[in-house]
């Protein structure tokens, strides 16, 4: 599949001129400037970062290379005419910046395929966790674990010169997203399934896979699960996961550490752990009410709960969205038009009438509306993937085919290693003070 990757060097080797003349020419020019504020807020909207495959507008929401969510779903070759996109097309334009043909989408799934081979050593080190370890615990440790097989740090021992660099990452990064619905089905069946595992089906396509393995191999489930990976996949350079993996990265650890190192971000609350927390939340919720369908009243009675005892309500807020975000839409939307009258996912869309009102009176939270994972766990447990806890490595597949596109570019480009300055409080007090 050499193709890809020659057309992707073709592409993006055009951005490296670009990326030097602007480093050589207009180093010096001011781009922004930053507050105390925003150094108290965790660096919000400060430029810092270039990241080419995705962008979000506080005020629309994501849109990967220039596509918002509905595009894509019209634009993107899918499998059959009534499916969704394949997760393998979204990679490409993320990686390429252009929409593949449909034969490109079944080679990459084809090269994936190919790739997917998972070292018995990595199913070594997930079963030696203790049963009670987190998924996300046991999905970092499995990527991390496979470090041994990464050919970019074989060459840099070997002295590779760095303007290849990028060549191979690119196959440590193909070779890990092909592993990731492996690993994760793996810990999905010893978690949840008595540790039957099933062996992948290398016919089907990348996310196809992923629910045969997990043991979900209706249509539905695939399809469900096509529209997750490609929604889930990248949200620009700065949010946790994303950023962890580049900074990591770009200390030229191998790909393998920068995924693992990305996902410990996301299995953190208010990141991707959010898709588990919803559902534990509205499950409390439900329970401590004693019904499955509360009122309104009800509903907006328990948010004020959660709110004066000091708790964030999940799947609500963003650290840019000002909006509703458009996953979320998606998901509602797909939804509308294949699950009917399920009590979750009508909880959900009641959840989406009555936070909004309350959070908005809250006056500090600068964005009511939900987020992704609002809807997200609802659509599983609705397809019979019930084990919530599991949820968010199904957001760490996804979220590779983003951020390790973005590290083939970051290598590319041959980005320096990150490195942003601290001060003690005080000195930030003599800032305030001067006039
Ligand atoms: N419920 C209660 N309080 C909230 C809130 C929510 N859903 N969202 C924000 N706030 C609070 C913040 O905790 C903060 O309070 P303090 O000033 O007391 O610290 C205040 O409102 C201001 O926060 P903000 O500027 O609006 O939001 P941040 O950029 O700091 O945080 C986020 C963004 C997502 C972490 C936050 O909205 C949140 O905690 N949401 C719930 C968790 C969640 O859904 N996370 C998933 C995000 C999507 C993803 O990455 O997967």
């Amino acid at each position: 599949m050499e193709y890809i990757k020659n057309r992707f060097y073709e592409k993006a080797s055009k951005c490296i001129a670009e990326y030097n003349k602007l480093k050589k020419e207009h180093g010096d020019k001011v781009v922004g400037e930053v507050t105390i504020g925003q150094v108290m807020t965790g660096m919000k909207g400060v430029p810092s970062l270039i990241t080419d495959t995705s962008k979000l507008d506080p005020n629309e929401g994501i849109r990967f290379r220039g596509y918002t969510i509905p595009e894509l779903r019209e634009k993107l070759p899918r499998l059959q005419e009534d499916g969704e996109p394949l997760p393998e097309g979204l990679f490409y334009l993320l990686l390429i910046g252009e929409l593949p043909e449909r034969e490109d989408v079944l080679n990459i799934s084809k090269d994936w395929a190919t790739r997917a081979y998972v070292p018995q050593h990595v199913f070594d080190v997930i079963d030696a966790l203790p049963k009670n370890s987190k998924p996300m615990t046991q999905f970092s440790a499995a990527i991390l674990s496979m470090a041994t097989e990464s050919i970019f740090q074989k060459a840099y021992r070997a002295g590779v010169n760095k303007k290849y660099y990028w060549d191979t990452t690119y196959e440590d990064v193909m070779n890990l997203i092909a592993r990731l619905p492996r690993i994760a089905a793996y810990i999905y069946r010893r978690n949840f399934h008595n540790g039957e595992h099933i062996e992948p089906d290398p016919r089907l396509d990348w996310a196809g896979n992923l629910a045969h393995m997990m043991g979900h191999d209706s249509n539905e489930v695939k399809r469900l699960l096509r529209l997750y990976m490609v929604i889930h996949s990248d949200h620009e350079g700065g949010n946790v996961s994303a950023h962890t993996s580049h900074l990591v990265g770009s200390a030229l650890s191998n790909p393998y550490y920068a995924y693992s190192a990305g996902m410990l971000g996301l299995a953190g609350p208010l990141h991707g752990y959010a898709n588990q927390d919803v559902i534990h939340w509205i499950f409390e919720m439900l329970n401590e009410l004693d019904t499955k369908t509360p009122t309104n009243e009800q509903v907006a009675e328990y948010v004020q709960k959660t709110l004066a005892q000091g708790r964030v309500v999940p799947g609500y807020g963003h650290a840019v969205l000002r909006v509703t975000d458009p996953r979320f839409t998606a998901q509602k939307a797909f939804a509308e038009k294949y699950i009917h009258d399920n009590h979750l996912v009508n909880v959900v869309n009641q959840l989406y009438e009555v936070v909004p009102p309350i959070l908005g009176s809250v006056g500090k939270i600068k964005n009511p509306w939900p987020n992704v994972d609002a809807y997200s766990g609802s659509l599983l447990y609705s397809y019979g993937i019930k084990e919530y806890t599991f949820y968010t490595v199904l957001f760490g597949v996804s979220r590779a085919l983003g951020v390790l596109a973005s590290l083939v570019m970051d290598r590319l480009y041959g980005l320096p290693i990150e490195r942003p300055s601290s001060f003690e409080l005080s000195w930030y007090k003599d800032k305030a003070a001067e006039k």
